[in-house]
């Protein structure tokens, strides 16, 4: 059977990226990730990120490239990552985080993201820094 996937993106506005500080469970609160979640049945992953980015963020947002590559979450589960534009809306954080941080590219250290998120982080940052 093939692996589920989780679907995060690295969103960006205004030259930053987008940090979310997890809520919840216990072993992940308080870690910083791109927003996101898994893909449903029957879904792209582009359309589950759309969706999961309204539920969580209350935004409109665009996928654009995926970032190459997928980084193993559990056994079954997998993470994918695509650059995102902002559409519309404000991100707040409505489902799954207690606060949400813009991050220049020289900031994107400063917070404690979730390990399996970093090689994307590092890959979206270098892409900011180009754009
Ligand atoms: N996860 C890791 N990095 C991310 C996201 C969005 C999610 N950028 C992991 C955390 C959870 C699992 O994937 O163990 C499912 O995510 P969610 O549905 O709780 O957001
Ligand atoms: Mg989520």
């Amino acid at each position: 059977m093939s692996d589920s996937v989780v679907v995060a993106g690295a969103v960006c506005d205004g030259g930053r990226l987008l940090a979310a500080r997890r809520s919840a469970p216990p072993e992940l609160k308080g870690r910083w990730e791109l927003p996101g979640g898994k893909r449903e049945p029957g879904e792209s992953g582009e359309q589950a990120l759309v969706r999961e980015l309204r539920e969580e963020l209350g935004v409109e947002a665009e996928p654009l490239e995926r970032i190459p590559g997928e980084w193993p979450l559990k056994p079954g589960l997998v993470l994918r990552v695509w650059m995102v534009r902002l559409v519309s809306g404000e991100p707040s954080p409505l489902e799954d985080h207690d606060e949400l941080r813009w991050l220049a590219p020289e900031e994107a250290d400063s917070v404690d993201w979730l390990d399996q998120d970093r090689p994307a982080v590092t890959e979206a940052v270098r892409r900011l820094r180009e754009a």
